[in-house]
């Protein structure tokens, strides 16, 4: 709410000069909970430490980010020399009340880790088995950590399997029963009272449910081809013939089965849109696309209850968030800027209501919530200079200057005294009798 009035201001502000685009674009800007000169590619949620507050990591290639409930942030990690970041996740997989990380790395093949902090802050490696990992809701309702192996012709090889923490190691398990066609990152178990229910990222890009007792019938599937795979990494790797393949990998954005409002049901946290490219920076993609949307399960399939308004940016992660206050937000990470030629890349973390899926002002950027609306002061200070006026009203005594040639004119009237002259001859009548 807070922010649509920004939006309103800002619009207002404008005027007839700026497009509504622009008066957007200023409102994203007062509301951004963080800005960084990074091109992330992850977002994920969870503690650092027992019992403490949520906290946000962040993702590029090279670095992973922490970023407190007060939005600032502090490189934790790099991941090993020739090695580049793929995709971060994380999740408390042995529920000690501390998230470990699960870091996706291309260094001429695929190979994930799993990271536990330890108590002097730095991280462990607890195993690295080879193929990709991810950390997910299983169907128990316990946190599972699943793996896959990456191909050689094909970025995913063989079954889903899940993996388990056993004496500081990781044991592989049973294959779960899924399709062949489906990767590890496709996949969505919603623990219920009476089982679970299965929805999928589809191959065709449409979202879909699946029978969890014989996962290949489809039971469901979305009208529109909205499941977005966002971040694409171009790689080379060798195949079995020792040729440089140039291959390029589509990750959808990890999502989250969580309770979003907390009315106890679970939902899923997803980015799905369209699939324009928009965004090109070094070797990685992102296309457009970016909306976050909150889906419930229905009757049959997913039913959307609430998206971003942001609507064609390029948005590369979603995470459920509790600031210090206690408020419940989603965090959204979007690039914002993906010029990788003389401008640096630029992404920002929003902050959205999760009933409503608007953006909202975060407490840990007051002052710049506060400056776009204070402007009406201004206006006063532009009816002052009223006293001036009088000042102009001064120089009138010069016109007195201009009024006193009129003397001169007395000077004309004197010669009037030589009439009396010429009344003397009178005297000459007496003097005849
Ligand atoms: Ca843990
Ligand atoms: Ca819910």
């Amino acid at each position: 709410m807070r922010l649509l009035l920004l939006l309103l201001v800002a619009g207002f502000a404008a005027g007839c000069g700026q497009t509504a685009a622009s008066a957007r674009a200023r409102a994203l800007d007062a509301g951004s909970f963080w800005v960084g000169p990074y091109a992330v590619r992850s977002l994920a949620s969870g503690t650092a430490t027992p019992e403490g507050p949520d906290v946000l990591w962040l993702a590029d290639e090279r670095r992973v980010m922490q970023l407190d409930g007060a939005g600032s942030a502090e490189e934790v990690w790099r991941p090993p020399k020739f090695s580049r970041l793929l995709r971060f996740e994380a999740a408390d997989l042995d529920e000690d009340g501390v998230d470990e990380w699960v870091v996706t790395l291309d260094n001429s093949r695929i190979r994930s880790l799993v990271l536990r902090r330890a108590d002097d802050g730095t991280f462990e490696e607890i195993a690295k088995p080879p193929g990709f990992l991810r950390p997910l809701l299983g169907p128990d309702g316990a946190s599972w950590l699943v793996g896959q192996s990456a191909g050689a012709e094909r970025p995913y090889s063989g079954p889903i399997k899940r993996w388990t923490m056993e004496n500081g190691g990781l044991v592989a398990g049973d294959a779960l029963e899924l399709p062949g066609s489906l990767s590890l990152h496709d996949i969505h178990f919603v623990p219920q009272d009476d089982g679970h229910r299965v929805f999928t990222f589809e191959e065709t890009g449409h979202l879909g449910e699946r029978d969890p007792r014989s996962p290949r019938a489809t039971l469901w599937r979305s009208d529109a081809r909205v499941v977005a795979r966002p971040v694409v990494v171009e790689r080379e790797y060798g195949n079995l013939l020792n040729e440089e393949i140039e291959d390029s990998l589509a990750l959808p954005v990890p999502t989250a089965v969580v309770d979003v409002d907390g009315d106890g049901a679970l939902e899923l946290l997803m980015v799905a849109g369209t699939t324009t490219p928009v965004a090109l920076l070094d070797n990685v993609r992102v296309l457009q696309g970016g909306d976050a949307r909150v889906m419930a399960p229905g009757a049959r399939g997913l039913e959307e209850r609430a998206r971003s308004p942001l609507l064609g940016r390029a948005m590369v992660g979603v995470v459920p968030f509790e600031l210090p206050n206690g408020a419940h937000r989603l965090a959204v990470a979007v690039w914002t800027k993906a010029d990788g030629g003389f401008g640096k890349p630029e992404t920002r973390v929003f902050l959205l209501d999760p009933s409503t899926g608007d953006l909202v002002g975060t407490e840990a950027t007051p002052s710049a919530v506060e400056v776009e609306e204070e402007p009406a002061p201004a206006v006063e200070e532009e009816e002052e200079p009223a006293p001036a006026v009088e000042e102009e009203e001064e120089p009138a005594p010069a016109v007195e200057v201009e009024e006193e040639p009129a003397p001169a004119v007395e000077v004309e009237e004197e010669p009037a005294p030589a009439v009396e002259v010429e009344e003397e001859p009178a005297p000459a009548v007496e003097a005849d009798p």
